[in-house]
């Protein structure tokens, strides 16, 4: 039976993860597990939760412990712009935090999901449909750690057997919980002030091309390389994983379909915009495709309709 542990539990991806994977594997078999960010109370009421900050060895071993853990999903991490703002912060959590996790794993037998980005590509990297296997000399902080944690991801399972897998995660769009500190954040800020305000202010320049996901494409490939048959798994860590590619320009084309009059201008930060430059166009996921059969489900149109969907219903309540 699979015992689960979610860090990061509040964050985007890990507060809809965490409830996938109770609807999926059993309410009480899913462990919330919380930081900084205050959890829904959905996530509270619905399972277990305990306060764990990977930084923390002997706590985290304590919850893994205590709920008799087998699988980690280890989500808790300081994303892209917040990384370039307090680079020191995202070392300590991204690196030592994975660090603990892995050796956790290691001595109590977990499997575990490591999530690396399209950060983990740099300014040398082919822009254009980037191979599984390629240059990889990031340029940001969190860059830098999401290389190091593939690396340290591939080492634990060759040196240990640890189970160790992973994606490396676009742009992700959804709209249960806000993103936080990213550069791909844009993209879902766009959604909320086309629906309350019909105008938004944009970081990056209109012609930003990045790989970006829906949410429930997200949660799919997530758990999808976790249940894949390890036999079929050449690459294991860090499968490029896409499910459209788009800029500003475009986005706002197609949003426009649904609120024709939505307004868009530019004010361009910096520091967003140079670490969106350092990053891909768009991502090869023929390994992807090819050792686990991913496909996503989601294009940018199907996106664009179901956000503004549900999104104009989450915030009429
Ligand atoms: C970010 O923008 O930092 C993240 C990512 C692409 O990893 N969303």
């Amino acid at each position: 039976m699979k015992r689960i542990l979610v860090t990061g539990s509040a964050g985007q991806i890990g507060s809809e993860l965490t409830m996938f994977l109770r609807e999926k594997y059993g309410n009480e078999n899913v462990v919330a597990g919380i930081h900084r960010t205050q959890p829904s109370e959905k996530l509270k009421e619905s399972g277990p939760f305990e306060t764990v900050d990977c930084r923390n060895s002997s706590a985290l071993a304590a919850t893994v412990e205590k709920f008799k853990i087998n699988v980690i999903y280890h989500l808790a991490a300081v994303l892209s712009a917040t990384g370039e703002k307090n680079p020191q912060l995202a070392w300590e959590v991204n690196i030592n935090g994975l660090y603990n996790v892995l050796e956790i794993a290691r001595e109590k037998n977990c499997s575990v999901f490591v999530p690396s980005s399209i950060a983990a590509f740099g300014p040398e990297t082919p822009k254009d449909k980037t191979p599984q296997d390629t240059i990889q000399r990031a340029t940001t902080m969190y860059g830098v750690t999401k290389v190091a944690g593939e690396l340290l991801s591939d080492y634990y399972h060759k040196r240990f057997g640890v189970d160790t897998r992973g994606l490396r995660y676009p742009g992700i769009i959804s709209y249960e919980t806000l993103p936080g500190g990213g550069t791909t954040d844009y993209a879902v800020e766009i959604f909320y002030e086309a629906i309350k305000t019909g105008k938004y202010t944009c970081f990056l320049k209109p012609d930003t091309t990045l790989d970006m996901m829906y949410m429930p494409d997200c949660l799919k490939a997530t758990v999808e390389v976790m249940e894949a048959d390890s036999s079929k798994l050449e690459h294991r860590n860090a499968f490029n994983v896409t499910a459209f590619s788009v800029n500003p320009d475009l986005l706002t084309s197609e949003i426009k379909k649904h609120i024709p009059s939505f307004k868009v201008s530019y004010e361009i930060d910096e520091v967003k915009q140079a670490i969106a430059d350092s990053w891909p166009n768009s991502l090869d996921d023929s390994a992807a495709k090819k050792e686990w059969n991913w496909k996503p489900d989601y294009d940018l149109p199907a996106m664009v309709n179901d956000m503004i969907e549900k999104l104009s219903i989450k915030l009429k309540k």
